[in-house]
């Protein structure tokens, strides 16, 4: 029963989109145990996103992510790391599944609207990243 982390990106906010993909959240089941909007400074991009340091699309990643709020979510409930990927789609948009938010919404492989952590070290690591032990609604609530 480990939360997750989710994060709806610049390109949805922005698009007004994060309404929506709520609505999605709560129809599949998922547990909504923590939000809030914040939009991230670089250095907190550059850390969050320490893991693609290398990657050619490093840069233009910690841009787009600082380019405006984003809303990041503790989600919980059973299995909810693999369901919120499920739900998420692929990351390349254009090879996501029907009925997932990346497919719906995503316009490039960069700009796929939302992130989920991928497995139980990155979702402890990636909830602790944003979310105080006081923020996050306990189990059973
Ligand atoms: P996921 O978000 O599906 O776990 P990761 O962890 O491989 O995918 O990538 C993290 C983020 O980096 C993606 N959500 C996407 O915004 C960006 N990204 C990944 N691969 C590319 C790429 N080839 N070109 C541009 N951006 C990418």
């Amino acid at each position: 029963m480990a939360n997750t982390l989710g994060i709806i990106k610049p390109d949805a906010v922005s698009r007004k989109l994060a309404g929506n993909i709520i609505a999605k959240i709560e129809k599949s089941g998922l547990i909504l145990r923590g939000m809030k909007v914040v939009k991230l400074s670089k250095d907190d991009a550059q850390r969050f996103y320490a893991v693609h340091e290398s990657r050619p699309f490093y840069k233009s990643l910690v841009e787009f992510m600082t380019s405006g709020p984003v809303v990041v979510m503790v989600l919980g409930g059973h299995s909810s790391i693999e369901r919120w990927r499920e739900l998420m789609g692929a990351t390349d948009p254009a090879k996501a599944k029907y009925n997932t938010i990346r497919r719906e919404y995503g316009t490039s492989v960069e700009k796929n609207v939302v992130h989920g952590s991928d497995g139980p070290d990155t979702a402890k690591a990636e909830v602790a990243f944003f979310f105080r032990e006081d923020e996050i609604l306990p189990k059973g609530q």
